[in-house]
């Protein structure tokens, strides 16, 4: 079932539950090719959550801020392709939430640790912003931060838990969001971690 957050943001709960440890085998995988580390931001703070990539473009950072590369930057290598369980996937949910012709060339993969978290941003280095952004969550559960158009407007918190896929797109696409830092637990098919899946169309 789903249900809507606002206009364009519609969660997903537990959708991606049955294939959650195909998406997991998929994310190692993917590690052992091109590892998880802690990207460090124009500012010169080492971000706390590691990140991975795969599929045409990876998130990247540089002395004046970030893009989107076909490399990474750890180990010059292309980023590996994108699972095509992925790509389903995040078309089918992007589908269902009315977002028709979703082609992501991108998936950011996201590893939280406890204590990891993301303050509050907007996700606008893509170029076409009207296109979604489709994101599912994988292991312990986290704190996520839905907020307004300006930094300082009121957040709304959504749990979010291993299996739930969200699609951000319309007018919720640029709302500023975060996720609070990462309570330490155990869960059974992902340890320690957090993983969170964003699929985007950079170009
Ligand atoms: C996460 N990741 O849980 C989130 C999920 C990131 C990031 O924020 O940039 O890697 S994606 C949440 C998102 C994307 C685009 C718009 C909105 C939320 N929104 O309007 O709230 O690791
Ligand atoms: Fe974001």
């Amino acid at each position: 079932w789903s249900e809507t957050l606002a206009d364009g943001a519609q969660v997903q709960r537990r959708r991606a539950l049955a294939v959650a440890d195909e998406l997991l085998a998929n994310i190692d995988a993917i590690a052992k090719l091109n590892p998880f580390y802690h990207r460090i931001t124009p500012g010169g703070h080492r971000m706390s959550v590691a990140m991975t990539n795969c599929g045409d473009f990876g998130w990247a950072t540089h002395a004046r801020g970030y893009h989107y590369s076909r490399q990474d930057q750890n180990s010059a290598q292309n980023w590996p392709a994108m699972p095509a369980l992925f790509y389903s996937l995040a078309v089918a949910a992007a589908e269902e939430a009315g977002f028709t012709g979703f082609n992501p060339d991108a998936c950011l993969i996201n590893r939280y640790e406890p204590g990891a978290r993301m303050t509050l941003h907007q996700d606008k280095d893509e170029k076409d912003l009207r296109q979604p952004v489709v994101s599912i969550s994988l292991g312990l559960p986290a704190i996520f931060q839905f907020g307004g158009f300006e930094r300082d407007a009121a957040t709304q918190r959504i749990l979010l838990e291993h299996g739930d896929i969200v699609v951000w797109g319309g007018s919720s696409r640029l709302r500023y969001h975060g996720v609070l830092p990462l309570k330490a637990d155990i869960h059974p098919q992902c340890g320690a971690f957090r993983y969170n899946l964003t699929f985007r169309r950079a170009f």
